[in-house]
């Protein structure tokens, strides 16, 4: 039987057995396998090598043209050495119109995002609560590629920039891809579970209300601009995440410093038909952790790739991400019982009423190969369920089922877009979808409908219980009149936002005020920053009157309705140790003629996994790796004072570095919460205190090595900060 995959395949077996200047020594020793004809790769052990076919390898091969033939491409054809170029230079036509289109359309939300390869291994056989088959088997592997993304940035954006982080993982699972996209955390930490939405239908409105101006284009990047804080004053449903965005979990230290949540309420279906619904977290196994605003705010100059650089060197250096995926389980007929609505993607369930169950955990193991053939062209789609998995009526999602098709149609310019290698099924896919821009293969069935008989009614339908068909919940029901309005279930939109502040210990609550205070002194519009003030209100008198004092106006009243002083667990960003340091940079700041041998230093926190990294004017010390003229604090995530109280002078006078650059990366550190270290007497002079994480030693022995890997696991002391009315 014919499968497109094999004809793929067979083609790649062909060239290469031709002697194709493309294919690589591994592929022509595949070649003959493949060539036989049926060949059906495993998607349990295919976790890595299934695009490895399409690699083009160019090594000790002559530049061809777009179909082979060889030639040179340097010069154009000239009528005579200074006459005009002739149309008939195909050489010069191809490769200029090649680059003339290299370019697709940047996603309309979430441009900015790196990619990676991984592997998902089930914990246990979940066949109890779903027919999902990458769930079907302790120790069953499925690969997946994840993007992770900033929504409101274009696609050279910086990666700091404050923002819901996007958490996109594609499964390529053996009934078909399972494309979720989760709207991941920002930050570490509980990301961010809920969006700013409740209808679809919204969404555009959102979007254009974030987006830079559209007579200037500023800001890049930001919501810090009126007609961002006009659509979240006049859209209350956008409270809660804003306020998770504006807290700590905006800012994240890294991808694998935050968890993932799918957001919406899903459903769960056994074989047997049987329902629950879900709510799907990613939990991360290195720990959540964040970045405070001005560092932040440093890093987009210093750094715009702070956190692309970190997932792909965390993946080069073998120091694999991973996080926990768990579940929510809840029945049908809790939809209503927590007091509010589980359809309502503005609210989170709270642990403390539905605990999480583990079902495996993915591995990123793979760095893409090419940014644009795998990162850029990799589509997400909620709507790509597979059997066991089916949608809840959440109106959000029912939209976004549409949206990512439709949108995939702008980038890729046709339907054929899920033949791109990184889009491609790791099974074969059968139907009646026909031809259409860029048509990969040569389907040989001349009966493209069903039911058919010439086909021998081939593809045939599969359902619940044969062929292992996909199947919606035979148990959901619905009736009801039309109607163009959300549920009045959905209406309270003020008391999670609050629950989500009472629950932040006084230091994060006092960075999302002053993130609110940024964002609205930004703000021209008096209207606009009174009606932030009215909403603000309703959840908290507490934050509008804060907000009020640094905007120079003046709070409502208390509005009452909806104040209580419940509080949930884990949605703090801070407070909680690390797991693991892996990646974490020490920056000891020496001078190039010291001649103190750190080496024992640096392999003591490389069992920890973190790298050490010594400072001095200029290359040529026996151990320096980064010069003052490129180091600041922000590539640090503790500072060690290494070199006489001297050199840390707020002038200094060599023009190798900018002026007083120790004392700056010094400070910096200090006030940016990280751990300091002193070990030639530095503090004193520059008014460094004694403290949590301030640590002074003579020397850097296990004892001093033992304390700093400690500081680093608390990652900021926030004891550092100052909370308004608190000295
Ligand atoms: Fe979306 C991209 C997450 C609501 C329409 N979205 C996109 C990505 C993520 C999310 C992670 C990037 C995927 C990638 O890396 O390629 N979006 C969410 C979450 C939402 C959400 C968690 C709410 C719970 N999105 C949402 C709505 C709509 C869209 C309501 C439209 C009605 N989203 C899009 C899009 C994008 C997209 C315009 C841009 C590129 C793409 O889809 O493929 O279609």
């Amino acid at each position: 039987m014919f499968t497109r995959s094999i004809g793929l395949l067979a083609f790649a077996a062909s060239v290469t057995a031709a002697g194709c200047p493309y294919m690589g020594a591994e592929e022509a020793r595949d070649a003959p396998a493949q060539h036989a004809g049926v060949h059906r790769r495993d998607a349990t052990t295919d976790t890595n090598d299934f695009l490895a076919r399409y690699e083009l390898d160019d090594t000790d091969t002559y530049l061809t043209s777009d179909v082979g033939g060889p030639f040179s491409d340097q010069n154009s054809l000239s009528a005579g050495e200074r006459g005009p170029t002739l149309l008939e230079d195909f050489i010069f036509r191809q490769k200029i119109q090649h680059f003339d289109h290299e370019r697709v359309p940047e996603r309309a939300v979430h441009a900015r995002g790196a990619g990676a390869h991984g592997v998902f291994e089930s914990y246990g056989d979940w066949s109890n609560i779903t027919a999902a088959s990458f769930l079907g088997s302790q120790g069953k592997q499925t690969p997946i590629f994840i993007r992770f993304s900033t929504v409101a940035g274009s696609r050279g954006s910086a990666d700091t920039a404050r923002d819901v982080h996007g958490f996109a993982v594609r499964f390529y699972t053996d009934e078909g891809n399972f494309g979720l996209s989760y709207h991941p955390g920002y930050i570490v930490g509980n990301n961010i579970p809920v969006f700013f939405i409740q209808d679809a239908i919204l969404f555009p409105d959102l979007i254009h209300a974030v987006k830079p101006s559209p007579d200037s284009e500023i800001p890049q990047a930001a919501t810090a601009h009126d007609t961002a804080w006009d659509f979240f004053s006049q859209q209350p449903s956008t409270l809660h995440t804003l306020f998770w965005a504006m807290a700590p979990n905006g800012i994240v230290r890294s991808y694998r410093h935050m968890d993932g949540f799918g957001v919406h309420t899903f459903r769960f279906v056994t074989d047997d038909g049987a329902s629950k619904l879900v709510k799907f977290h990613w939990k991360s196994l290195t720990g959540k952790t964040g970045l405070v605003w001005e560092e932040a705010q440093v890093l987009a100059g210093k750094n715009a790739d702070f956190h692309r650089q970190d997932l792909f060197e965390s993946i080069e250096k073998q120091r694999f991400p991973e996080w926990e995926l768990a579940v929510q389980i809840m029945d049908e007929q809790d939809q209503l019982r927590f007091g509010f609505d589980v359809l309502d993607p503005t609210k989170i369930v709270p642990e403390e009423l539905v605990p999480l169950t583990k079902l495996g955990k993915l591995t990123l193991n793979r760095n893409p190969r090419n940014y644009f053939a795998e990162t850029e062209q990799v589509m997400f789609q909620p709507g790509h369920i597979v059997r066991g998995i089916d949608f809840s009526e959440d109106p959000l999602l029912q939209g976004r089922i549409y949206s990512y098709l439709d949108t995939q149609l702008n980038r890729n310019g046709g339907p054929n877009f899920e033949q791109l290698p990184i889009n491609q099924p790791r099974v074969p896919w059968h139907n009646n979808n026909r031809d259409g821009a860029g048509q990969m293969f040569i389907p040989l069935n001349t009966a493209a409908y069903s039911p058919n008989t010439l086909n021998r009614a081939s593809p045939k339908q599969a359902n619940q219980t044969s062929g292992r068909g996909f199947f919606t919940a035979p148990g959901r029901t619905f009736s009801g009149n039309l109607v163009r309005a959300v549920s009045s279930t959905f209406n309270d939109v003020w008391s999670q936002p609050r629950l989500f502040y009472n629950s932040l210990p006084p230091v994060e609550q006092q960075f999302l005020i002053n993130a609110i205070r940024f964002e609205t002194s930004n703000l021209k519009s008096d209207i606009v920053k009174n009606n932030v003030l009215i909403q603000l209100n309703r959840v908290s008198h507490d934050i509008a009157s804060r907000v009020a004092s640094a905007l120079g106006l003046t709070a409502p009243a208390p509005d009452a309705t909806y104040y209580h002083d419940n509080k949930t667990a884990g949605v703090a960003v801070f407070g909680t140790p690390l797991l693991r340091l892996d990646g974490l940079r020490v920056g000891l700041l020496t001078t190039a003629a010291d001649t103190t041998d750190y080496t024992s230093l640096k392999s003591a926190l490389a069992t920890h996994n973190v790298d050490l990294v010594v400072v001095a004017e200029h290359y040529g010390g026996s151990s320096t790796t980064q010069t003052y003229a490129q180091a600041d604090a922000t590539g640090f995530d503790a500072v060690i004072a290494a070199a006489d109280p001297s050199f840390f002078s707020p002038i200094t006078s060599t023009p190798e570095f900018p002026s007083g650059r120790p004392l700056s990366i010094l400070l910096d550190a200090y006030r940016w919460g990280k751990p300091v270290a002193d070990l030639k007497g530095v503090f004193k002079g520059v008014a460094i205190p004694d403290g949590e994480g301030v640590i002074v030693a003579s020397g850097a022995d296990e004892g001093f090595v033992g304390k700093l890997v400690d500081a680093l696991r608390t990652f900021k002391f926030l004891g550092r900060f100052p909370v308004d009315g608190k000295a």
